[in-house]
């Protein structure tokens, strides 16, 4: 049993998430923590809301409300979301926590005591029409380096570059479109990043098998240009971790923040202690997974983000780990994901474009949306969401392939031999042929879940599923019946065993649908299939059963075009 440390990078507090930014993160990550829980290891889930900086300040004042109130709301709707997707965190917790406002303080503390921080005199972008200095999203411009026009003041999303205000070009304020822009002088920290590039360097080169995704972006920045520039880790902002120097004051700083990208990341580790605070457990309890010399030596920590999120978690976030001359827990594996479009154009939280979590989960429950997802997750390249796809995955895969396979069996069942196991006849040759083929899909999809290749995997199991349909048709025991019940009756009993193997293995993907399975099964028998041929003898003789209500309903042509249509324009 191996120690398995999973987060999913934070979703901001502004809003509610689109489809496109559940796939990028929460929802594989989810996918990978249910595997590993499923194959028995000891698995700490971590999300949280990524409650600070100009973000939540902007989408507080928006809805017109105090910005603390608005991201304790916040939390909890996307909480409430999380839950309806099946998102199965350990702890979902905040970044505006006690706890990480503290552990913020201390790695800013030992960052400061290992000479890596500097104060530095500067000159910001000032708006006298707004009052105030605008940093990062209170600005936006156009990218120095690829000319995206709707880049911001910390970062171009188009390709990635993490930029500071100064650097944009035609720079406007995001409040009030302002372009009457001028420089004033304040003090900021600096983190010394420049002095970690060649131990950053090194460590990012004994990553063996990282996704290229995520090794070209780190290289780029870190290589190419200025990646790996000292960078500004404070703000003249209200809402944010206050700047401290561990506990003390810092004199020169009153009033002044860390920047949200400082104090994110470490939320992972502030949500891991709010996690054994809710449960009543000492800080051991969270330290074992956190501090190799307090037994984290063996946790494999794997990390989950958007392609814009990697350099903060290549560069920055492991510069601040290892500034601290502390034994923290690296990351030793980022999965990374290209974008999900939407119908021909990109997602646009600002436009209203797209699905977002909340107005999907009011079409569909949570799994069909998993399904569909997963199975079209950007790994290689960016990937479309398009309404006709989702029907068609919907009603074939789900209602057609998985669904119509669980219904046949159970009905067939129960009319002819009633609602139990049937007793008769052993697994003959055809049965063997099955059983070997489930064997060698199942060590595949084992394979593909292992390496996070979460399309291969989702075909995987398809074509699984697809094997059972396939068994039916050839075994076809609504004729075998007609001349040797007993046969019928193996035949009906290999089936059944299938569907419980399909509830198991198809967890990870379809939880609730999996859980209806295992209900009408009356099986609380979740082991997995390790040995096949021992698993399709897993439901004892006489076992009594239900026939499920219909486990996916289909999506008509009529609600396909209505849906179209409601998403194209601007979110009410
Ligand atoms: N909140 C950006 C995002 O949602 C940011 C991730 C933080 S991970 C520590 O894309
Ligand atoms: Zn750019």
């Amino acid at each position: 049993m191996a120690r398995i440390l999973i987060t999913s990078a934070l979703p901001y507090i502004n809003g509610i998430k689109h489809l496109g930014n559940l796939v990028g993160s929460q929802l594989p990550a989810d996918l990978y923590a249910r595997y590993m829980r499923a194959r028995g290891h000891e698995v700490m889930f971590i999300c949280a809301t990524d409650e600070h900086g100009t973000p939540a300040e902007l989408a507080a004042a928006k809805a017109g409300e105090p910005v603390a109130e608005y991201c304790a709301r916040m939390h909890g709707v996307q909480k409430r979301l999380a839950d309806g997707f099946g998102l199965s965190f350990d702890h979902f917790g905040r970044s505006s926590s006690a706890r990480n406002h503290a552990l913020t303080q201390h790695f800013a503390g030992r960052l400061a005591e290992a000479g890596l921080i500097e104060e530095v005199e500067e000159t910001q972008v000032f708006s006298p029409d707004d009052g105030r200095f605008l940093p990062d999203r209170y600005i936006e411009g156009t990218c120095p380096a690829c000319g995206y026009e709707r880049a911001r003041g910390d970062q171009c999303e188009n390709c990635t570059k993490q930029l500071t205000p100064r650097e944009l070009v035609n720079p406007r304020s995001a409040i009030s479109g302002a372009t009457n822009l001028e420089l004033r002088a304040t003090k900021h920290l600096y983190l010394r990043q420049s002095a970690l590039k060649d131990r950053l360097d090194a460590w990012i080169d004994s990553q063996k098998g990282w996704p290229i995704l995520t090794t070209s972006i780190a290289k780029k920045w870190l290589h190419d240009g200025d990646g790996l520039q000292d960078r500004g880790i404070t703000r003249d902002l209200d809402w944010g971790v206050p700047v401290k120097r561990g506990d003390a004051p810092w004199p020169g700083m009153e009033g002044k923040v860390f920047y949200v990208w400082f104090d994110a990341p470490i939320e992972y580790i502030s949500a891991t202690a709010e996690w054994a605070d809710a449960q009543g457990l000492d800080d051991a309890a969270w330290r074992r997974w956190w501090r190799t010399d307090e037994g984290a030596g063996d946790v494999r920590y794997v990390q989950f983000m958007g392609k814009d999120n990697v350099p903060f978690h290549t560069l920055s976030f492991p510069a601040t780990l290892m500034g601290s001359g502390e034994p923290w827990k690296m990351v030793d594996y980022i999965k990374s994901f290209n974008y999900l479009t939407y119908d021909g154009g990109q997602f646009s939280t600002s436009q209203g474009r797209g699905v977002f979590m909340d107005h999907a989960l009011e079409l569909l429950p949570g799994d069909y949306w998993r399904w569909w997802l997963l199975s079209h997750a950007p790994e290689t390249g960016d990937s479309e969401f398009t309404w006709e796809n989702f029907q068609a995955s919907v009603n074939k895969d789900l209602a057609d392939v998985l669904g119509n396979f669980v219904s046949r069996v159970t009905k067939f069942c129960a009319a002819r031999f009633g609602p139990q196991v049937p007793a008769g006849g052993d697994y003959g040759a055809l049965e063997h042929v099955v059983a070997d083929e489930l064997a060698g899909k199942l060590a595949a999809y084992a394979r593909h879940m292992e390496a996070m290749e979460v399309r291969k995997a989702a075909a995987e199991l398809r074509a699984i599923w697809v094997l059972g349909n396939e068994y039916l048709q050839e075994a076809a025991p609504w004729s075998t019946i007609k001349s040797d019940e007993a046969a019928a009756e193996a035949q009906v009993r290999f089936a059944l065993n299938l569907m419980r193997i399909y509830a198991v293995i198809s967890r990870p993907f379809l939880p609730e649908a999996s859980g209806r399975i295992m209900v009408a099964l009356a099986c609380a028998d979740w082991s997995w299939p390790v040995a096949p041929a021992r698993a399709l003898e897993a439901l004892p003789v006489g076992h009594a059963f239900e026939v499920p209500e219909m486990l996916f309903r289909k999506i008509t042509d009529e609600e396909r075009a209505a849906w179209a249509e409601r998403f194209a324009g601007v979110r009410a």
